[in-house]
Order: C-alpha cells, then structure tokens, then sequence
C-alpha cells in the first residue's frame, strides 16, 4: 500500500464519481470521446450504452472499493454462496435504480439524444443459469447486498450462457449465446490466479510420529482467472462481489516447450482445452446427466473458491477453529458438493489437521439447499470417474462414508438394511457417489425451499437421514424474489403508484409495508388508476408479442400465461390440451353464443433442455395449435395462442407485469416452490394452481379466495399412479376428445404428437394430466366467471399485493442469516 507521507496526495486526486445530471452528461461522453474513441457523429446506442454502462460502473466501483475496504478491516463472518448459476439478467438498468440514479439518466440521455429504454435495450442478458435455481441467486445477491450482509458468490463465467432458442417451423432450435463481447460489468483480475490440479496419483509419505500424510501429484494444471461482478445494494452503498472463475492454461498462452520444439498445434490444442471448463453452461433444468466435464467444472470452481475463501481466512492469523466464525458457505443445490471434501483435503492434507477435528470445522460451516425430489435431478457420479479426475478426493469421501456408516451401525445396531440405504456409496453397477447424500452428512444444516418441499425431503428421500440426525439438521426457507427487480424495475408505474398511496417506497425493503395497500381496495378511484396500469402493461406486451410473433392480440382480452422451463412436471401439456378444449368449444357454439364469450390470450414461454425429445414436442405442439387458431376466422380475437421465443430475464420483467392469470400447474409435489408465482402476483396478477411448492404458502398468505387452486393433492399422487399401472386407467371424455382431434390431424401430422397422447392414454399418465384435466378445465371457467366481474377482480388483486410482504427475498435471507450462518448485517461506515 502508499507510504503514510504520500497518502494526502493521493486522497487529493481521489476518484469521485458523478453528481447530477451534468455530471453524468460529462462521464458519458467522455467514455464515449476517450474509452470508445467515438464522437457525436459516430455514437449510436450500443455505444451510448457503452458510455452508460462505463459511467455508472464508475460510480459502482467506487462503492464496492469501499465495501471491500470496510469488509477486511472489519473481519467478521462473510457468507459464500457457491452456485453454478446466476441467472442475472440486464445489469444496467438494475446499477441506475439501486444507486438511485436513474431520473438523472433518462434525462441526461435525453438532452444527448437517446430514449433511456432503447439503451437499456442494447445490454445482452447475462443468462448464466437455467431457470429458477439461477434466478434465485441472483435475488439472493441482491438481497444481501441491500440488507448489508457481507457476502460474495462464487460461480463460473461461461463464455456461453444458456442458448437462444429460435422457433422455426414450431420447433425450438437452439443458437449459442456469446454474451460476452461487450461486457462493462465484469473486472477481469489476472492478478487472482489459482491452479486446480485433475488426474494424477495418490502415495502416502510417511511423517513424524509414525503419522503419515497424502501426496496428491501428477496429472494436469488448469488455471482459475477471477472476473468480478459488483452487486450493488438498493439505497446503501454496500456493494457486493460476485466472483466468477474462468479456466485457462496454466503457464500462459502457450506450452512453450512445445512450441519450441516445433508443436505448435497442440500447445493450441492444450489451451483449447483447458479453456473448455468454463465454455459452456451446461442447459439442463431438473436433470442430471453425468458428463465428465460437468464434474469437472464442479471441481475447478469449488477448488478455486475454496482456494480464494482459505487465503483470506489466513491473512487473519486466527487459529483454524475460528474458521465457522468467520466463514458460512451454503451450497446452493449438490453441485458445489465437492467443496464439503476439497475443505477436508486442505484441511488434512495440507494444514496437517486431525482427521476430526478438520471434520469438525467442515461441518460447521457447510449448508446445503436442496431444490428438487425428482431422482432424475439427484446427482450421482460413478465412481470409476470420480478416481481417474481426483483419486484424493474418492479416498476421502471413501473414509467420510466409513466414520459415517460406523456411527449409524452404533445407533442402529439391529439394522443391516440401512447402511446400503444412506451409504454415500451406492453398490450398484457401477458404483456411484451420491452427492446429495455426502452434501448431508458434511453439512450443520439441509433446508428446502417451501414448506410442502422442507415436509417432502424429510419423508421421503432424506427419511434416513432425520433419523440418524434427527429433525433439528432438516428446515425450510421458502424461496423469495427481489421486489426491487421484480416490482420496481419490472414495473416502474405500479411501484411508483403503490408509493403515492403508501407514503413512500419504504416497502421496496420492507416488502410487509404493502399491507398499507389492503383498505385502499375498495376504493374505486384507485381501482382505476391500478387497471390502466394493467392495461398499459398489456399494451406494452401486446406489443412485444407482434414483434416476435408477427400476432396481434388484444390487449383487453384476459392474458393467462405460462412462462417457465418447459418440463413434463410442470404440465405445459396439461395448459396446451385445456386450450385445445377451449378451441373445440368455442368451434362447437353458435356465434350468437361465441359473441357471448371471453377473449383469452394464451401465453407460452420457456426452453427446453436440447435433449428433452417431449419438452421439445409440446413446444412443437403449442406452436401448430397457435397456427390453426390464430387464424381461424370463426375464433377472431376470442381465442390467441402465443409462444413466446427465447424466454428470458429481460423478457419476464415485460411478461409478468402484463397477466392477468398466471399458470402455476404443476402435478402435486413436484415443484419444490416455484417462483415466478410470487412475480405475478407481486405485479398484481391471479394465479391458477395445483396445491404444490410455494402455492400453498401464497395461498395461505393471500387467503384462497383469492387464488385459483385445482387438483389432486400430493398425498394422493402415488396412488393415483399405482392405479393407472396396477388398476384401470379411464381417460377424462374432454381430454379423450382432445385426443381425438389430434389424432385426425387438426393440428398438422398426428404423429408428430403421438408420444404426448400415448404417455397419458399407453404409459401411465405419470404426470396426472388424465386425472386432473376436469377440475383444470372447470377451475378456469371460475377463472372466466372471476373476470368478467371487474371491480372484483381488481380488488382481489389488489388484496392479494398486500398480502405478498412475506415472499421478499429480504426475508428469505434473515432467515438463512439467522438460523443457518449465524451472521448480522453489517453497514458501510463512511
Ligand atoms: N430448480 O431451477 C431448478 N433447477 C434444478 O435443477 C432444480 C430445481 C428450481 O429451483 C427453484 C429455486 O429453489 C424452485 O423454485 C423450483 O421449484 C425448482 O424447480
């Protein structure tokens, strides 16, 4: 650092950042004039939003100098959220309003010639994550960073984030999302390197005292290069780190020995390769498929996180068993897993540790949050993988399992059956490491992510394991959203309506304070003012929908829309074959009936993951629906079927302030909570739902009259399912009509369907679509009914607003904070 004689100098020509709007004129075009080398003649929007971006960056990076200042000096607890997606989205809009600085914007941009809203428009969505487990953390990175927790997230910077999804002939294609050529918001730091090691061997030296360490040697280098992202909190200056790790060789460009020696092709070939880790987000939701570079990813970002979090605990000097003092790391599904043993590795390995009391330090610092019981998504590596990539970390795991399976022999004495069941080990063919399983045993704490799912992983996947541990290990956070995003970015109208009426925008950290909204429900002037914001909302969509589309829709029909990955659980097939019934009802009217009727926009979005052959079927069969009813004269504007194309972050924030049904559908105790509920109904849509993940919470907050539940219940599903394989299967006459019209080719080629018929008429109906069709059908005639009354249903809405304070992310941290890391926010000190 500077020499105490020269510090006064150097806080004289200190960076200030802007103030004013002058002053955000001044910064823009300079960057425009000196970092862009541009001028007024040549500056088009990308390049104002270059200079945009690099001004408020500026501002940003002054806040996050201090934040990090202040974190060191201070020294207490931070909180690493390892995830291998963050699903950010746009972050310039985000910086503008957190910073509180978006007024002097527009008006700035203004004055220079440019619409605020097409410079927001040029960012590329930083789509680094799938869906809901991604977008979770970034409004948990939010959160922390407005609540002043010190915290950092650790993840992957892919030079691909997940795929553009193009429709072409109704059907997905996927394209690569090279997102990165213009990236203001990531500060690489070639000065923060770590080498990760894979393959190599094992032997053991022995040591003093008759005791005996590991030698992990050979094999290859990879190294970790960290870029940061600064997260900035909303009206606080606490501005967080996001640590993203990218691979390159290690040893520079080049091997130069190779090269030297005239091989130049595969001194390339080695860095291609090494740069292969962080390449590609894998595109799976809800799915594991057991590739060996995803294990690999794993291992070269929890290694140099880990890495990252031990280097900064030993700049203390504190003796190892302070490090769950200072250090909360949660795992954000079983990916990261792996850290649990590298921790142990280091601990053992290398710090000379006793075998229990680094298991104690491990233990007491891991959590883990699970997110699904589906078993297709619980991870598991075969063994045989796990040796050849890191032959130390199966020995270790090996020994956890042993120390773990002798003390469940001792409290189970009398059961053989239960060490194969909780064996972290499972002796199949071949054998496999189950890593949500190793994620218990080295954590203090397992929670899932809404309470029907908390209930769910305790009675069944993770049974044996309250037993062994009993209840007290196993909780629940229910999952939250970010209202500053999701509410005030996403729609700046209500949010700013909302403060008018309630004395201030305190509710955007303090979501509770919407419970002020509920008196003003019946009042009819507000009313009002709150369904032209709806409408203009749905304009506003309306006119995205043409854009993609080409399809105009009415903005006064009732918009019921279905955004989120496209997966059999989640039922979009159940949604597609309710319009197909709807369609063949409106067909079979009279049209002095059908002028009696509703007009509906059916709304779809979502990717499906590029080797789901069903997922992508039911896109297929969406898209033929939408082009047989969109233009059949006799149907107009009372029926639209719309697939929306490339679903993502900066699309939701137009989608979900624009429903007025949202579909939340998926068969009972599947979901684990599901998110983009809370989203709509923060912006004041209803939802349509089964009794699964977080539904029942909102309902239980919002009051059930003020939602739409339809369904079997979770408890009957199994049932359910052994009767369709074991007993008869009757198939619901209007679903069976449906059918029928498939399969006499209304909606193109039969064929090209017949697998969506045959898994409910053939193979089970594992889903339940069969079995909840009636009151799906019957639920949104209520649903029609509801609508038509609208001063009601403008007041449900309403209610259901003030009633939403619960589902703040905010809240989701304090949770986590409190009864998982044990940490206290702490403020900036100017
Ligand atoms: N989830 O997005 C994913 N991917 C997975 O692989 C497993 C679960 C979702 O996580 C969300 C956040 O907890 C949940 O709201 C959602 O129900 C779950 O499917």
């Amino acid at each position: 650092s500077i020499p105490e004689p020269q510090r006064e100098a150097w806080k004289r020509a200190q960076a200030k950042g802007f103030s004013g709007k002058d002053g955000f004129e001044k910064e823009l075009v300079r960057h425009v004039e000196t970092t862009l080398a541009r001028s007024m003649f040549n500056c088009d929007e990308k390049a104002a939003y270059s200079a945009t971006s690099l001004a408020f960056r500026d501002q940003l990076i002054l806040d996050w100098n201090r934040t990090q200042q202040n974190q060191t000096y201070r020294d207490s607890k931070r909180v690493y959220y390892l995830s291998l997606e963050f699903l950010m989205g746009r972050a310039l809009d985000n910086a503008m309003l957190n910073i509180g600085q978006k007024d002097i914007a527009k008006a700035g941009l203004s004055e220079l010639g440019f619409r605020i809203e097409d410079i927001i428009g040029q960012e590329n969505d930083a789509a680094l994550g799938n869906g809901g487990l991604g977008r979770l953390a970034a409004c948990f990175l939010d959160s922390l960073a407005s609540l002043d927790f010190h915290a950092w997230g650790y993840g992957l910077r892919y030079r691909y984030g997940i795929f553009k999804q193009e429709i072409i002939d109704g059907y997905q294609v996927e394209v690569p999302d090279y997102w990165l050529d213009f990236n203001p918001w990531e500060f690489p730091r070639h000065d923060v390197t770590v080498d990760i090691q894979f393959f190599g061997n094992v032997r053991k030296e022995a040591k003093e005292q008759g005791k005996e360490v590991a030698i992990w040697e050979g094999g290859e280098i990879v190294q970790a290069v960290a870029y940061d992202v600064p997260i900035p909190g909303y009206n606080t200056p606490t501005t967080n780190n996001l640590r993203l790790w990218s691979s390159k060789a290690s040893g520079g460009e080049f091997d130069f020995q190779k090269f030297n020696n005239g091989d130049y092709e595969s001194s390339v070939a080695d860095q291609q390769r090494a740069e292969t880790i962080s390449a590609v987000l894998y595109p799976n939701d809800n799915l594991e498929r057991g590739k060996e570079l995803r294990l690999k990813q794993q291992y070269f970002w929890v290694a140099a996180s880990l890495h990252d979090i031990v280097r900064r605990f030993k700049k203390s000097k504190r003796d190892w068993k302070q490090f769950p003092d200072q250090v909360a790391i949660q795992l954000n599904d079983t990916h990261p897993t792996l850290a649990i043993v590298e921790l142990q590795r280091i601990l053992v390995d290398i710090e000379g540790l006793k075998w229990e009391e680094a298991w104690d330090i491990v233990t007491s610092t891991f959590g883990y949050t699970n997110h699904t019981v589906l078993p297709e998504a619980l991870e598991k590596w075969p063994v045989g993988l796990v040796q050849h990539l890191l032959p130390r970390h199966l020995q270790i795991i090996y020994d956890i399992n042993l120390y773990f399976l002798q003390q469940v022999e001792k409290q189970f004495p009398d059961d053989r059956d239960i060490l194969r069941r909780v064996s972290i080990i499972e002796e199949s063919q071949p054998k496999m490491v189950r890593m949500a399983y190793l994620a218990i045993v080295g954590s203090h704490k397992v929670n899932g992510v809404a309470e029907l799912h908390s209930d769910l992983i305790k009675t069944t996947i993770f049974k044996d394991f309250v037993e062994i541990y009993g209840p007290d290990k196993f909780t629940n956070v229910t999952n939250g959203i970010t209202p500053r995003r999701w509410l005030h970015q996403a729609n700046p109208r209500l949010s700013e309506l909302i403060a008018s009426k309630i004395g201030g925008n305190d509710f955007l950290k303090d979501l509770t304070k919407l419970n002020k909204l509920e008196s003003l429900a019946e009042d009819k002037e507000f009313r009002k003012e709150w369904s032209e914001i709806k409408y203009a909302n749905k304009v506003r969509l309306a006119k995205l929908i043409k854009e993609l589309t080409g399809v105009t829709v009415n903005p006064a029909a009732l918009f019921d829309i279905q955004v989120k990955r496209i997966h059999e659980y989640k039922r979009q097939q159940l949604n597609i074959f309710g319009v197909i019934h709807r369609y063949l009802t409106l067909k079979a009217m009279s049209s002095e009936e059908r002028k009696k009727q509703l007009p509906r926009v059916s709304v779809f979005g979502g990717k499906a993951a590029p080797g789901y052959w069903m997922a992508k079927q039911i896109i297929h069969l969406i898209n033929a629906v939408g082009s047989v009813v969109n233009n059949d004269a006799d149907i107009g504007d009372l029926l639209k079927v719309i697939f929306l194309p490339d679903y993502n972050v900066s699309k939701a924030e137009i989608i979900t302030p624009a429903s007025d049904i949202s579909e939340h559908i998926s068969t009972a105790g599947t979901e684990a909570s599901g998110t983009s509920n809370m989203k709509f109904v923060l912006n004041g849509g209803l939802i349509i739902g089964t009794c699964d993940g977080a539904n029942i919470e909102i309902t239980r907050e919002i009051g059930d009259n003020n939602i739409f539940l339809f369904g079997n219940l979770s408890e009957d599903v199994e049932d359910l399912r052994h009767a369709h394989n074991y007993g008869s299967h009757t198939i619901d006459p209007d679903l069976n009509r449906v059918f029928d019209e498939m399969e006499k080719g209304t909606f193109g080629t039969p064929h090209d369907f017949s697998g969506m018929v045959a898994a409910v008429r053939h193979h089970g109906d594992y889903y339940l679509v069969s079995d909840d069709f009636h009151s799906y059908i019957e639920t949104h005639k209520l649903v029609d009914e509801a609508y038509r009354n609208q001063d009601e249903w403008v007041a449900k809405c309403i209610v259901a607003v003030a009633r939403m304070g619960f589902f703040s992310s905010d809240r989701c941290i304090n949770e986590y904070a409190e009864s998982i890391w044990n940490v206290e926010p702490l403020a900036v000190k100017s």
